[in-house]
């Protein structure tokens, strides 16, 4: 059996299954002792399984006592061919009746019924409704109701040290469930971050690999086959309200994406509005407020707040479970305007703050971009409230000794008091933003609770990317893999879920598909490069070898960019203009903000000289294992970073003897996760070698 199957098989048991499980034993009556097989189009796999499998080696996820019963009964069993799924559904009692038969499970050799064989371990053969057309235990409607909601809250741009003024959500998520310590978005970038939370997958593999076209945009994301679509298909009522990826409704405003019940998406670009954003509501486009009007009762974040709200008191009564996905705009810039109320384009050169989302090239067509300002409006009620706040002390700001950092970082100037005095005015009015997030979190939690849908909720708090705020004299923007803009918070609560606790699990955003799938019983007919979290959250001392990967602007290569040490790339490899490829990919893009991104440079022309202040970075792919990070950028750069003992990524070990063997293991793992598909990117590797 190959560890990708291994993968598969013991996915199947630690994670769909698990929460199916919970619903099967409590409508049998039967306590944790039970266990069960779930059987599907993975059935194939499950009769080879030796003692000597890559199964039930000490990696693997599902539980050793579980595994080796189910391996013995599985082979004790000689599966008849009536029982498999390819030829024919069955049910639970059916299942039963028919394993009796064949005298080889030892749980049924007497007939005994399903509750007094307990307490003796009794295996149960669940189909997997989707793989099957079998609904089993699943089908009926008492049974539906009791299966979980989910309500989904994402903010945008949201570092994770902003955390600390998030009271309520802390409270209401955290102290009530499990904060996930090492979190990362696989590409952080907002089109690139949410279609990976929609598909389950790496954007070498959703295709969408930027924020807007030519290499991104939603029109690249294949939205039929997508978490709401899967969600909806289990039974779910569905619900999206504000933000979906980049450049939705663009084209079509009044398109409604599919597998939503309800659709509340904010149509671009008026998404970068706290006032005069447009919805389109089921078809029908509204627009709220003037951009210039601050009404208090149109402020964004409340009105979505309010729209959740309403949606999860009437689902309440339903007989169907929901799925809500709510996406704030807060803390992400709003688009600026000029005086004649359109879209302000940018012309001057950028630096940080007020001029943030400026273009490289003035000249070109395309540098008629929208321009995102420093900070969006917070609501009326909390503007000021920020106003002293001083930036966190933090060592990688304004980083003293850059040498260790790559070429494009190396020639980022020292952060002048006059950046820092933007940079902090940006980062009081994101604050400011967040607390009405909080004050929506507070609402929505509450309104769980006296609707009576608490207990039976999972509710997941995170964001799409980080933000810079002068880490290693960044001043502003996302899009690299550092700590700053690579890592987002992630709070998960829900039934089963262990309280207060913190996973130090290495998690990504790939993993919210295959965890919300997992709660709800879909079944994706994509190949999911993600896992599901819900084991990380019954358990959180649980641990795994995965590796995380972060990639952004190429991804889906093959091939290694470069030759280990070298900066050109091999041949057969990317073209040279890859890079400024990825800068073209910015184009018209509002998301952009901060020169850490790649901004729109003409084609072809890679050494034109960046404006004062903005800088280009690159493509990369990173690789997240044990307690290090390895940047590998298309240009040539690297980074590695020992996080044990350097948190705040200020000395990069890549040419460090002493890490030779760190940064070579790290690369060949590299090699082969940049273009994993489905279990590929969910194995496990051995451990990272010690430096020395
Ligand atoms: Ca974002």
């Amino acid at each position: 059996m190959s560890g990708q199957s291994c993968g598969r098989w013991l996915g199947l048991i630690g994670g769909a299954v698990e929460s199916r499980l919970a619903g099967i034993r409590a409508g049998l009556g039967v306590g944790s002792r039970t266990v069960a097989v779930v059987t599907g189009t993975e059935f194939g796999s499950i009769p080879p399984l030796k003692e000597s499998d890559g199964a039930l080696r000490a990696g693997c996820m599902a539980g050793q006592a579980v595994r080796r019963e189910l391996t013995a009964f599985v082979r004790g069993l000689h599966i008849p061919r009536t029982l498999h799924p390819d030829t024919g559904p069955m049910k639970i009692t059916g299942t039963a009746q028919a394993a009796a038969k064949t005298g080889k499970g030892t749980a049924f050799r007497r007939r005994r019924s399903v509750v007094t064989v307990l307490p003796a371990v009794l295996v149960l053969f669940v189909l997997l409704p989707a793989a099957t057309g079998c609904v089993g235990v699943q089908g009926d409607s008492q049974d539906r109701k009791k299966r979980p909601n989910v309500l989904m809250v994402m903010t945008d741009d949201q570092w994770l040290e902003s955390m600390r003024v998030l009271s309520k959500t802390r409270k209401l998520l955290g102290d009530e469930g499990v904060t996930f310590d090492r979190f990362y978005p696989s590409s952080p970038l907002c089109c690139t971050s949410r279609s990976t939370y929609l598909s389950g997958q790496f954007a070498h593999n959703n295709g969408v690999r930027h924020n807007s076209v030519p290499q991104g945009g939603y029109d690249k994301l294949n939205e039929k086959k997508t978490l709401p679509v899967w969600m909806q298909k289990a039974g779910y009522a569905t619900s999206h309200i504000g933000k979906y990826p980049n450049g939705y409704g663009k084209k079509d405003p009044e398109h409604v994406p599919p597998g939503w019940d309800e659709w509340r998406g904010s149509v671009d670009p008026t998404t970068y509005k706290m006032w005069g954003y447009q919805l389109n509501e089921n078809g029908k486009l509204h627009t709220y407020g003037k951009s210039d009007e601050e009404d208090p009762e149109l402020y964004q974040t409340d009105v979505y707040r309010d729209k959740g709200v309403d949606f999860i008191k009437r689902k309440a009564e339903g007989d169907k479970p929901f799925f809500l996905s709510l996406a704030f705009l807060a803390p992400h810039g709003e688009l600026l305007k000029n005086k004649d109320g359109k879209p302000r384009k940018s012309r001057k050169k950028g630096n940080a703050g007020k001029k943030a989302s400026t273009d490289a090239n003035p000249e070109s067509k395309q540098s008629a971009r929208p321009v995102v300002g420093p900070a969006p409006r917070p609501a009326p009620r909390h503007k000021g409230k920020f106003a002293k706040e001083e930036l966190p002390e933090n060592p990688a700001y304004n980083e003293s000794d850059m040498r260790d950092k790559p070429r494009f970082l190396q020639k980022r100037p020292n952060l002048d008091r006059e950046t820092t005095e933007e940079i902090t005015e940006s980062y009081r009015g994101r604050l400011e933003s967040l607390l009405a997030v909080d004050e929506a979190v507070e609402k929505l939690m509450s309104t769980l609770k006296s609707t009576g849908q608490l207990d039976n909720t999972y509710v997941v708090f995170t964001s799409d990317n980080g933000f810079f705020f002068g880490e290693h004299r960044v001043p502003t923007g996302k899009f690299l893999p550092h700590g700053a803009s690579g890592q987002v918070p992630l709070v998960l609560r829900g039934p089963g879920i262990e309280a207060g606790k913190h996973s130090k699990e290495l998690t990504s955003n790939v993993d919210l598909a295959a965890t919300i799938s997992d709660i709800g019983g879909a079944d994706p007919d994509l190949a999911l490069d993600g896992r599901s979290l819900l084991p990380y959250g019954r358990d959180p001392r649980k641990s795994s070898d995965r590796p995380v990967l972060q990639e952004i602007a190429e991804g889906a290569r093959r091939t290694p960019v470069a030759a280990r040490g070298h900066g050109k790339p091999p041949a057969g490899g990317p073209p040279d203009d890859d890079v400024s490829a990825g800068r073209a990919a910015g184009a018209g893009d509002l998301d952009m903000d901060g020169p850490a991104s790649p901004a729109l440079g003409p084609q072809g022309k890679k050494k034109r000289k960046a404006p004062r202040g903005q800088e280009y970075s690159a493509a990369y792919e990173a690789i997240r294992a044990g307690h290090y990070l390895y940047i590998r950028y298309s240009a040539g750069g690297r980074e590695l970073y020992d996080l044990e003992t350097d948190p705040h990524e200020l000395t990069s070990r890549h040419n460090d003897p002493g890490y030779k063997k760190v940064r070579t293991f790290l690369d060949q793992r590299l090699d082969k996760l940049q273009g994993c598909v489905g279990g590929e990117c969910r194995e496990e590797i051995p451990e990272v070698p010690e430096p020395g």
